[in-house]
């Protein structure tokens, strides 16, 4: 599939990018890094980078404001993206030809070409191994494409610890890491926290109240929420904090907004996805997000996540 899409960047004169809505370091890193390779590459190409600006992700990349007669007779690569309804910036249908390049599990094909791998850690990684595949045709790497996509790596492997970290990440993180960028800076930009959401963080975990069942539920009331000086949005940049919790298996955060009670679902190990679904949601088997309207709806979610997390344990019990 890589030699496909070698050729059809080498065939066409202007290539789009695209990634998904509520980008991470991963759907930045991949778009922006492709983008910086052929731009490496191939300077007579115009290369537009496409979508919503995230304006926490600055640090990574500008992207491009550009006018709908761009997609005539261009080639649309989208990255990161396992559903074309997430795609952000829905003009990406006007190109010529589409591309989809993602590791999430195609349940939802999309595009003339697919290029989806769920083995590899990021997309990120996988565009690192389209430039090496494209080497000797001339793909170039230069140190700003590879803080990109380094950066996407880092990100979605959550600083190498998941298991999706295999030989192939290590492999693309020892090439790239050989680019003269700066390091501790990027990972400043990525993790440090505003002294307020740390504080929230503590006040959170300090009520933290250890459920028999294993799970655990913060509740982020507007009152709270305001006397931090924390927005919605932000909260998630903390949603993973119960994670390294030995007490914890799996845990809720609601979020209250003004017409809505965002639920967020993590777990190490029970499914999570299904109860998810029965509250106007759905997602991942370990990360899901759901909708209540309130507090009393949210009561019943945790007493089904009680009940999830019981199920699970007596079923592991079984088990050993
Ligand atoms: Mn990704």
């Amino acid at each position: 599939m890589t030699e496909q899409i070698i050729e059809l960047i080498e065939k066409y004169n202007k290539i789009i990018i695209h990634r998904h809505e509520r980008p991470d370091p991963d759907a930045y890193g991949s778009q922006a890094g492709l983008g910086e390779i052929i731009r490496q590459s191939f300077p007579d190409k115009k290369v537009l980078l496409a979508g919503e600006e995230e304006m926490s992700l600055n640090y990574l990349a500008r992207l491009d404001d550009f006018s709908d007669k761009e997609y005539d007779g261009a080639l649309v690569i989208v990255c990161d993206t396992a559903n074309e309804e997430r795609i952000s910036d829905q003009r990406y249908s006007l190109g010529e030809v589409v591309v989809k390049i993602d590791h999430h599990p195609n349940r939802e094909p999309y595009g003339d070409y697919m290029w989806v791998d769920p083995s590899a850690s990021s997309t990120s990684e996988m565009i690192y191994e389209l430039y090496v595949a494209g080497k000797e045709r001339g793909f170039q790497l230069n140190r700003e494409a590879a803080r990109l996509l380094y950066a996407g790596i880092v990100g979605d492997t959550g600083r190498f610890l998941f298991p999706s970290s295999t030989n192939r990440t290590f492999e693309a993180a020892r090439e790239l890491v050989k680019y003269d960028f700066d390091r501790a800076s990027l990972y400043d930009s990525m993790y440090q926290v505003p002294l307020k959401i740390a504080r929230l963080k503590g006040h959170l975990l300090q009520q933290m109240e250890p459920r028999t069942s294993g799970a655990a539920v913060f509740r982020l009331s507007k009152s709270l929420l305001a006397e931090y000086g924390v927005t919605s949005e932000e909260t998630h940049s903390f949603v993973g904090i119960a994670g390294d919790i030995q007490e914890v298996i799996a845990w809720v955060f609601f979020i209250e907004e003004d017409d809505v009670i965002r639920v967020r679902l993590r777990s190490k190990g029970p499914v999570i996805n299904e109860l998810a679904s029965r509250y106007n949601g759905g997602g991942h088997p370990m990360a899901s997000g759901a909708k209540v309207y309130t507090w009393n709806e949210a009561d019943l979610l945790v007493k089904e996540l009680d009940r999830v997390c019981e199920d699970y344990l007596a079923y592991s019990n079984i088990e050993q």
